[in-house]
């Protein structure tokens, strides 16, 4: 070859390499754009609104397509036709925040049987270990979420704190058969019973959801016991019921309340004194790593099947600190 030809094929190759690396990973050299599909606990939820946000924000860098379907309750007979509807349109894949633990097994089989890679955000299907071939639902890819162990602990230590460590609580949930709540639920009472033993946990509530319901179990669980110090919200609804139901009971400040999530109307009862500490998940991260964790995959990288994120505990004194305000949820 003589050298300007030479000159001529390392420019090429150079040219080459330059539009490769531009092109970025496979996906774009066949032009295929993936699309993934997000399917909340409820599409009204702000914990769901947040997490959406940041799952957008990851299709976004990532130039996926990104579909957010989901129903009105969190409830398992809702979002299973949900769920069939998505699978119907062929996702590349779903990133699913399934409301029952064993409800949601053969629904979710669905899709991995018709080759969508499924990865759960939020809660999770069996017992939340994936990819261990043992078990009947450790087929999904990953489990992104907070440890909800952790963050019941945490809750059960700010409530102990808020009474003088001693008297009467109990903790507002929304159903059993929830991985979230269950295990936020199971942390709660395991910090009490190991470290708090002058505290005595009363039987747990169920609002199904409601905030409605909790408050007005709030006030039947005060009519019963004149001396309630506290109540545990386990989530979003719970925790804006009980502080509700505390406030029409006339107990505001004598009763004390620590919320699970952070949406703005908590947010709100933290200045008025009515809730003492919200601790805040990081719905956006669970989105985002989600998003990013199932595009990994899908251009054949290996993800971890365990993706735990973070906590802001909220209170008064920091409440106005944006750094800590970043992680009130949107609306
Ligand atoms: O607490 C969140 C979520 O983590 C839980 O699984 C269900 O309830 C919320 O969406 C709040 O309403």
């Amino acid at each position: 070859m003589e050298r300007r030809s030479i000159f001529k094929a390392i420019a090429a190759m150079a040219l080459a390499t330059t539009v490769a690396f531009a092109a970025g990973p496979s996906i774009a050299q066949d032009n295929e754009k993936f699309t993934i599909a997000l399917i909340p606990g409820l599409t009204t939820d702000a914990f769901y609104i947040t997490m959406r946000k940041g799952a957008q924000a990851a299709a976004d860098a990532l130039g996926v397509e990104l579909v957010f379907q989901g129903g009105p309750e969190f409830n398992p007979t809702v979002q299973v036709p949900v769920l069939d509807a998505v699978i119907a349109r062929q996702p590349d894949a779903i990133l699913i925040a399934p409301t029952d633990t064993t409800q949601l097994i053969e629904p979710l089989r669905r899709a991995h049987d018709a080759g969508i890679p499924i990865i759960t955000v939020d809660t999770f299907i069996g017992t939340g270990q994936y990819q261990t071939g043992s078990g009947d639902a450790d087929f999904p890819l990953s489990y992104i979420a907070s440890d909800n162990i952790l963050g019941g602990r945490m809750a059960a230590r700010a409530l102990a704190d808020a009474i003088g460590g001693e008297g009467k609580v109990y903790v507002s949930n929304v159903n059993p058969g929830i991985s979230t709540t269950d295990q936020r639920e199971e942390g709660f009472k395991l910090e009490m019973s190991e470290n708090f033993p002058e505290i005595e946990v009363l039987e747990t509530q169920f609002n199904e959801n409601d905030a409605n319901n909790a408050a007005s179990q709030l006030q039947a669980v005060f009519a019963r016991n004149g001396d309630l110090k506290g109540v545990f919200g386990a989530n979003l609804f719970s925790a804006l019921g009980a502080a509700n139901g505390v406030q029409q009971a006339g107990q505001t400040g004598t009763i004390k309340v620590v919320a699970f999530d952070a949406p703005t109307s908590i947010i709100d009862n933290i200045d008025s004194g009515l809730v003492d500490v919200a601790i805040a998940q990081h719905p956006a991260e669970i989105g985002y790593f989600g998003v990013v964790s199932a595009y990994a995959h899908l251009t054949e990288q290996s993800i971890p099947t365990l993706i735990g994120t973070g906590f802001t505990v909220i209170d008064k004194s920091n409440v106005t600190d944006p750094e800590v305000a970043k992680y009130i949820y949107s609306d």
